[in-house]
């Protein structure tokens, strides 16, 4: 279960000190389902999103070429498996969504890596704020793959931060296109998988499955019912970046995930700026020394900061500019 949010108007400022306006309006309701599913660029999340999606709605774009097709975070309301059904209604008897998220991977050609994790996670933040159920999530890789490449391997890397260690019981590891590879290899691959880098996750209940386009509304159902073998409750998890941006408030590069990554010198300034706004709001309420020192060193440092990057001519944002005004 998740915990009690406290103090929501601070992780609402927060979070939106993250928000950029082309991101647009979150499109969450309270009691919403959700499933997001991740993995790096081409294996097939496009693919199996449309998989669920009945004739006429509109599908999700797919690539047929190496460039990354999907940038942006694209939630899609999808019918309830026919033996979830009654799950549509909650136990007040209102009625709620089905949600599959389709989300950029890291390495995407045409977005950098800490802007997809800017998406991603603060989609996922803010979903968590508005009370979307989380029932699961799936992570896809495509068996055709002859070894783990890099950017593979930075994606499962980054996907095993966001999630934490929490909800690994309601992963879902899935294996694509196993129409393209002979079986038997096809077979060798996913054990090896299994055996080493999915390994951890598996011992920690994360489920691996052969992804079947013909019977992925099956997959949901058993995501969305998994915690309950009566199926009459949905699963409600949290991954560890829901929890960091909101409960812990913290900044996307403090995270877990966000410390993998390389940031610019205008995203450290900005880092540092929230670091001070914390310890201002703190020091606001006390006289402790310690804590007054710690404010007065994190000023100092993002005096240096800023002043390193006027020497090196760094362009600033307007943003930040006005903040330094
Ligand atoms: N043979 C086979 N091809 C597939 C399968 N799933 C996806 N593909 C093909 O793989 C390519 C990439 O599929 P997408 O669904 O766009 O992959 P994606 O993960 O959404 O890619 P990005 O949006 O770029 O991150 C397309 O050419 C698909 O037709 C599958 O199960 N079997
Ligand atoms: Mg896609």
């Amino acid at each position: 279960m998740r915990k009690y949010r406290r103090d929501s108007a601070k992780i609402m400022r927060n979070l939106a000190r993250m928000t950029k306006p082309e991101d647009g309006i979150f499109p969450g309701c309270p009691n919403d389902i959700v499933i997001p599913v991740m993995g790096p660029t081409g294996v097939g999340k496009s693919t199996f999103i449309n998989s669920l999606l009945t004739e006429g709605q509109p599908q999700m774009l797919v690539g047929h070429s190496l460039m990354s097709c999907t940038s942006t975070i694209n939630p899609v309301v999808v019918n309830f498996p026919s033996d979830t059904n009654h799950l549509q209604v909650d136990a007040k008897g209102e009625n709620r969504r089905l949600i599959i998220v389709d989300t950029p991977g890291f390495d995407d050609t045409f977005v950098d890596d800490s802007e997809i994790l800017r998406r991603i996670s603060l989609w996922l933040a803010q979903s968590y704020t508005k009370n979307m159920k989380l029932a699961g999530v799936i992570y896809l890789h495509d068996i055709t793959q002859t070894r783990m490449l890099g950017t593979t391997r930075r994606n499962l890397d980054m996907f095993r931060k966001l999630v934490g260690d929490k909800a690994l019981s309601a992963v879902v590891l899935g294996t694509t296109k196993w129409g393209s590879v002979d079986e038997l290899v096809a077979r060798r691959r996913q054990s090896e998988l299994a055996d080493s880098y999915w390994k951890e996750m598996s011992d920690a209940g994360s489920r691996i499955v052969q992804i079947d386009l013909k019977k992925s509304l099956v997959l949901i159902s058993q995501i969305l019912t998994h915690k309950d073998p009566k199926h009459t409750t949905v699963a409600d998890e949290f991954l560890m970046i829901q929890e960091e941006l909101t409960e812990m408030r913290k900044f996307i590069p403090e995270t877990e995930a966000g410390k993998t990554l390389r940031y610019t010198l205008e995203q450290v300034i900005e880092l540092q700026r929230a670091r001070a706004e914390k310890l201002k709001e703190k020091t606001d309420k006390s006289n402790d020394n310690k804590i007054v020192q710690e404010f007065h060193e994190g000023q100092k440092r993002l005096e240096d900061l800023v002043r390193a990057a006027k020497d090196m001519k760094v362009p600033f944002s307007a943003r930040i500019k006005r903040f330094f005004d």
